[in-house]
């Protein structure tokens, strides 16, 4: 008679490779940047029309995405300290996360007097 002899593998002894680092004490003065792709949590619109923000005022929490959409003819930007639009034509958008909470007041570069903000909470 024939035995079938089933061999378990046991990787008791998985070699970890624990390649200790040389003991050099450099301190503790590593800065973790883990938020490059931060995770949207909520998409509000602004819509800009008839040279106009609306709504001129949003209050939005943070980790939030924006979305500008020009709906007139001629050109517009969104400038705040902290980004750039860009021109903006007609039907173009432009998207920004807010991680950061704060009140970010923002105006149109070509209208001066097209302004709004966004409140980060
Ligand atoms: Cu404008």
């Amino acid at each position: 008679m024939m035995r079938h002899r089933f061999t378990l593998l046991l990787a008791g002894t998985a070699l970890i490779a624990a390649v200790a680092g040389g003991g050099c004490g450099n301190g503790s003065n590593q800065t973790k940047t883990t938020n490059s792709k931060p995770a949207v949590r909520q998409n509000y619109a602004v819509a800009i029309k008839n040279f106009a923000f609306h709504p001129a005022n949003l209050t939005v929490g943070a980790k939030s995405r924006v979305t500008w959409t020009n709906n007139d003819q001629g050109p517009h930007t969104i400038v705040t300290t902290v980004f750039n639009s860009g021109m903006l034509g007609q039907s173009e958008t432009y998207s920004y996360t807010f991680i950061k909470p704060g009140t970010y007041r923002y105006h149109c570069a070509i209208h001066p007097y097209m302004e709004g903000v966004i409140v980060v909470k």
